[in-house]
């Protein structure tokens, strides 16, 4: 195996336990991985040095690694955020920042581009009625881009430091040999839902939630209305979308930042899918006005013509595929 190291920060969430077991399939690089919290045992194998602890006091350890590409999926979540904004903020900017500083450092140092994805979300996204929101359907990359909260302020931060860093950067692409930059790329996901994992921190894991609990047989109260709609999308799917956007040559990708999608639900049809294969769940509307504000802010669903275009995306996972086939045979398997 190449010596040249993989890092995956925030290893330990729901994206992160999926993608470390991916690329250990893949066994092109050395894993690293990095988290506040430690790797699950049955992860333990699959990576060759986990760094545990806080993000911004470690960074300085990976200036030694032979950095060839970096997953940075550390972050607080929508309604996480929301409760400590400044702290999301130190830990959604300033985190992704010195990684950025790290990735610009290793590609001018080694003359090879560090490749860096980001996972971005469509809580970039900011509708203010939902008049508004109904009417604009399926949003593209360059609308409606002001969200209503401070994670998604934090994620649009960040995609406009990761083109700055793979193409600006100190202005020195007008130098007359300009040196070799980061080559970011990001991905602005919809709620992504697990049948192995379960979400904390977001405010899409309404859809999750309702589905792990039904399958462990309790009754859940549904923080959005029935009508609350937003796109979402199987994590085996993410991982797939990930893994297109970082092996498509660079010449080919027109943007940095692309939309994907798969399905959109409302979290009334989420609830007859859930009772469908899981007859005697009790699921109730209880909606949250906080929470319920942001899912409403956030788009019914997003156009992926970019990512279809540039590299092939395609989801694997339409929504009967994604009940029938992945999310209830699993989650049963889970809580049998
Ligand atoms: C959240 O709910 O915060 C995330 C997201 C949609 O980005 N799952």
């Amino acid at each position: 195996m190449s010596e040249k190291v993989a890092l995956i920060t925030g290893a330990c969430g729901e994206i992160g336990q999926a993608l470390v077991q991916e690329l250990a399939g893949q066994g092109t690089h050395r894993i690293v991985t990095m988290d506040l919290a430690p790797l699950a045992v049955s992860l333990g194998s699959l990576s060759s040095e986990h760094i545990q602890g806080d993000l911004l006091g470690k960074v300085k350890y990976l200036y030694d690694l032979d950095i060839d590409v970096i997953y940075h999926l550390a972050a607080f979540l929508s309604s996480k955020a929301e409760l400590m904004p400044e702290e999301a903020h130190h830990v959604n900017v300033d985190g992704t920042l010195q990684l950025l500083q790290l990735a610009a450092y290793k590609s001018e140092k080694n003359a090879r581009a560090v490749r860096f994805f980001f996972p971005s979300s469509i809580a970039v996204y900011g509708f203010s009625a939902l008049a508004e929101k109904q009417a604009a359907g399926r949003v593209s990359e360059d609308k409606w881009t002001h969200p209503h909260t401070m994670y998604g302020c934090n994620k649009i931060a960040c995609e406009s430091l990761g083109v700055y860093y793979s193409r600006f950067l100190g202005q020195r692409q007008f130098d007359a040999h300009p040196p070799h930059m980061l080559d970011f790329r990001a991905l602005r996901f919809p709620g992504l839902v697990s049948a192995f994992t379960v979400p904390s921190g977001g405010t899409s894991d309404y859809g999750p939630e309702m589905l792990h609990a039904a399958a462990r047989g309790e009754p859940y109260a549904c923080f959005v209305r029935q009508d609350a709609r937003i796109p979402f999308m199987a994590m085996p799917d993410a991982i797939k979308s990930i893994g297109g956007l970082m092996s498509a040559p660079r010449e080919k990708l027109t943007q940095s930042v692309y939309n994907v999608s798969s399905f959109s639900l409302s979290a009334g049809e989420f609830r007859e899918r859930t009772l469908k294969d899981f007859p005697d769940a009790q699921i109730t509307f209880v909606p949250n006005p906080r929470r319920q504000g942001i899912v409403d802010s956030w788009p019914e669903d997003v156009d992926d013509a970019g990512a279809r275009a540039d590299w092939g995306w395609q989801p694997d996972y339409a929504v009967d595929r994604f009940f029938d086939e992945y999310l209830v045979a699993n989650i049963r398997k889970r809580y049998a």
